[in-house]
């Protein structure tokens, strides 16, 4: 039998434009990994510079050639770009190649296809690919024809999803979305009135966000052995791209009784399709709610700058904006510097697989969730037994004298907890 997943060979190719704002080879060595992540190996590669891209076939006319005399030449039956292009675009160099071409944006949609496991997942990614496709359907006219020829391009975005949508016309597309849109509202309802009933509790929340592969969901798990309340609850890590493609969040005790919820989202890589962020919005409404974003950095690799960028873009096109964020430089165990270490009080160097550095990084954490919490004492009468124990939950009492009309508390507890039992409050 098959175990092993058919790695199909691809060539890529990318368009060095003048005006680029990211690092190109960065860019291409990306696109590889992703080949890599949808069971795709690069046979070769291809660049070419240009000041703008060509109208019709996106590369310049030489180079068409050449992508065709290669394609003939090697036998390799699709080609990967290395950003999105118009539906003709793809049409007209596929008829000149005579090759598959699948731009970058098909590519991370597929990828996300196959990782999906939620139904909530589910939804978001079919949605973003039935939104890619609409302009991409062709007249019923090309399609006759293409059945006559036997030409199939354009195609392949619908692998794996079954291959009855292909009759689809755009009006059932476009039903099909509002429909799925319907669906994704009804599951998002729950998950929405969930938030409104922790806000309501007050307690702070801290999200991880970062560039995939980065080290969130380990960091998630590292700080769910050591501070959380079932350490059963962990999510799934793995060394591949967007491994999370879904939000969980957990809820964290710290030592001294400060009670925070923490969450872990889906990945970001550079060029994230619109679609895909769109679709996405409500699984990453749970960091556009957060008090504090912790962006999680791989340290150990050399392109760790482009993609603080990345996560940089990718949160302001969501929308995430004007939230305290720390740095974790993470996988520190992987390069020869000290650790764990701080930088400032925002930034911290440190391993995901050490429990030092998780302690650390959740003094950090605390440090900026509960920048309003105040030391005072209170005489609580003992009739009010309710709020002591409250206290004792909620609070860091540091220490308890029985006095005889009431309950002597020093304790350090938030402003508006304070409020609360501000008539308890004793002057010294
Ligand atoms: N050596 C080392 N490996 C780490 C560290 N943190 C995470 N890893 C590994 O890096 C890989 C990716 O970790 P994940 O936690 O799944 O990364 P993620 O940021 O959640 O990735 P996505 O869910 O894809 O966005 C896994 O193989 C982890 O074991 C670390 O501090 N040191
Ligand atoms: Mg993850």
């Amino acid at each position: 039998m098959d175990t092993q997943p058919i790695t199909e060979p691809v060539i890529i190719a990318g368009l060095n434009l003048s005006n680029q704002e990211n690092d190109f080879d960065y860019s291409m060595e990306e696109l590889a990994n992703l080949v890599e992540a949808n069971e795709m190996k690069v046979s070769d590669k291809m660049v070419q510079s240009l000041d703008r891209p060509n109208a019709a076939t996106y590369f310049g006319k030489g180079k068409v050639e050449e992508l065709a005399e290669l394609v003939a030449a090697t036998n390799v039956a699709t080609i990967v770009t290395n950003d999105e292009l118009s539906p003709s675009q793809i049409r007209n160099l596929e008829e000149a190649t005579k090759a598959r071409v699948m731009d970058r944006t098909a590519l991370i949609l597929e990828i996300f296809a196959k990782r999906a496991q939620s139904k909530e997942a589910k939804l978001q990614v079919e949605i973003a690919q039935l939104q890619y496709r609409l302009p991409r359907l062709k007249t019923s006219a090309n399609q006759r024809l293409d059945q006559q020829t036997g030409a199939g391009g354009g195609s392949f975005t619908n692998r794996g999803s079954g291959e009855t949508k292909l009759e689809m016309n755009r009006r059932t597309i476009q039903n099909a979305i509002t429909h799925l849109r319907g669906e994704l509202a009804e599951l998002n309802k729950s998950s929405e009135t969930q938030r409104q009933q922790r806000d309501k509790r007050g307690i702070p929340t801290a999200a991880l966000v970062g560039y995939t592969n980065a080290g969130k969901s380990t960091i998630m798990n590292g700080l769910v052995r050591e501070f959380g309340i079932d350490d059963e609850k962990q999510v799934f890590e793995k060394n591949m791209l967007f491994a999370t493609l879904d939000t969980s969040v957990r809820q964290l005790t710290l030592p001294d009784q400060k009670q925070f919820l923490l969450s872990d989202t889906v990945g970001f890589v550079s060029k994230l399709p619109t679609h895909l962020v769109e679709a996405f919005k409500s699984t990453l409404a749970e960091a556009a709610n957060a008090d504090l974003l912790i962006q999680v950095i791989d340290y150990s690799d050399p392109h760790y700058q482009e993609m603080m960028q990345t996560t940089e873009n990718t949160l302001k096109e969501i929308g995430i904006k004007d939230i305290p964020m720390i740095l974790v430089f993470n996988k520190a165990d992987k390069m020869e510097v000290q650790f764990p270490t701080m930088d400032g009080d925002d930034q911290i160097i440190m391993s995901a697989r050490d429990e030092t550095s998780l302690s650390m990084l959740a003094g950090v954490v605390k440090t900026h969730l509960f920048t309003d919490y105040v030391t005072t004492t209170l005489l609580v009468p003992f009739a009010n037994g309710d709020v002591v124990s409250y206290l004792n939950e909620h609070a860091d009492i540091k220490e308890t004298d029985y006095l005889a009309d009431g309950t002597k508390l020093v304790v350090e507890l938030s402003s508006s907890d304070l409020q609360r039992f501000e008539k308890f409050v004793v002057e010294e």
